[in-house]
């Protein structure tokens, strides 16, 4: 008998890309689930059973986890600040996502259950200059975490905490630290930071176009985690033994700024930059502190940044020069 897997959230982008992979593999039977109609998924096999419902609601998650032995739980109403920022009550409802989906899997006696959770969680009085120190899992309490989003998240990994302790089922949790790569929204209003500078700067190089708009004043930091290190890191946290939450995320901080000059690099070109205070801009800095997961785990990021980007942003510009089929990446559904 193959194992089961649902991958919840299996049309977005770290889903998608889960998909992807146990597939590859060829040796399990793969549920998916996503609220987009399937012609937006980013990722879709057929020979997968591929539902597109609401996960909010607890009958469709009984339906997608029936003798199931695993989920992973990327489904949530997301994107970069842009979208975080303006859409508070929207972010909090996936809730009912994590609360219906852990209550099916007790019905339907899931063997291990993996919770997506965010960075987003960490207290917002550690990341208040730019280059902060490394935020450690501690970090997130006294919670003090992103407002609307990220107290959905700490809400969320704190209930998979308490159905370990009280019910017995096997959580696990991940806080990802900005993760990019080929395969994931760059344009339409949920586009984090390393794909909409990679789509603006190939705008420009095609419009002949000598300034790009950049967020906030460019010296707010970040790390950002390439997606093939992400699912590496996903499974290594899912073949544990820990409920404990790690950080999934780079230890390479950058400001945007410096972002931006790799960026220019790859594009062989210089742009004036147009700083708009007034976009939404989160956390003046933020950084993944690996050393828990490295101890414990064994599991680093490797794919520096550059790199990252040179993969995405020749992605990206394939997309824009082909123009077909991009509305899924580039429409917010
Ligand atoms: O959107 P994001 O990547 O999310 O933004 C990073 C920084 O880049 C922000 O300060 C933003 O103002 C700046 N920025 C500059 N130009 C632009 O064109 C742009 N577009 C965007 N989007 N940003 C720009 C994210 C959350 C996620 C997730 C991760 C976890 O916050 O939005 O949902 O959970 O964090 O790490 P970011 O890093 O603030």
């Amino acid at each position: 008998m193959k194992q089961k897997i649902l991958i919840a959230g299996a049309g977005g982008f770290i889903g998608g890309h889960l998909v992807k992979y146990f597939r590859d593999k060829g040796k399990y039977d793969i549920v998916c689930a996503d609220i987009k109609p399937l012609e937006y998924w980013f990722q879709l096999f057929d020979n997968n059973k591929n539902f597109s419902l609401d996960l909010k609601d607890y009958e469709n998650c009984l339906k997608v986890s029936k003798d199931i032995d695993y989920i992973f739980n990327m489904a949530c109403n997301m994107g970069g600040m842009g979208f975080i920022e303006n859409n508070k009550a929207e972010c909090m409802m996936s809730v009912l996502i994590n609360a219906n989906l852990l209550r099916a899997s007790i019905k339907n006696k899931v063997k291990k259950y993996l919770f997506s959770s965010s960075a987003c969680v960490y207290n917002s009085q550690k990341q208040l200059k730019t280059f902060v120190p490394g935020l450690k899992e501690t970090d997130a309490y006294p919670a003090d975490p992103e407002d609307g989003y990220g107290w959905e998240k700490l809400f969320s990994e704190r209930m998979c905490r308490h159905f370990y302790e009280d019910f017995g089922l096997e959580t696990r949790v991940i806080r990802y630290h900005n993760v990019y790569g080929p395969m994931g929204t760059f344009d339409g209003g949920r586009e984090k930071a390393p794909a909409a500078l990679c789509r603006k700067i190939i705008e420009a190089v095609n419009k002949d176009k000598k300034k790009i708009d950049v967020w906030g004043d460019g010296k707010q930091t970040r790390s950002f985690l390439y997606i093939d290190d992400c699912i590496e890191g996903t499974l290594k946290v899912f073949n544990s033994k820990f409920y404990e939450v790690f950080n999934v995320g780079s230890e390479e901080q950058v400001s945007i700024n410096q972002m931006i000059e790799m960026i220019e690099e790859i594009a062989n070109q210089k742009f004036e930059k147009n700083y708009q205070l007034d976009k939404p801009k989160g956390v003046r800095g933020r950084c993944s502190d690996n050393s828990l997961i490295r101890s414990k785990l064994g599991w680093d990021n490797k794919t520096t940044l550059k790199e990252g980007l040179q993969k995405t942003y020749k992605w990206i510009d394939e997309q824009i020069k082909s123009g077909s089929n991009i509305d899924k990446f580039t429409k917010s559904h």
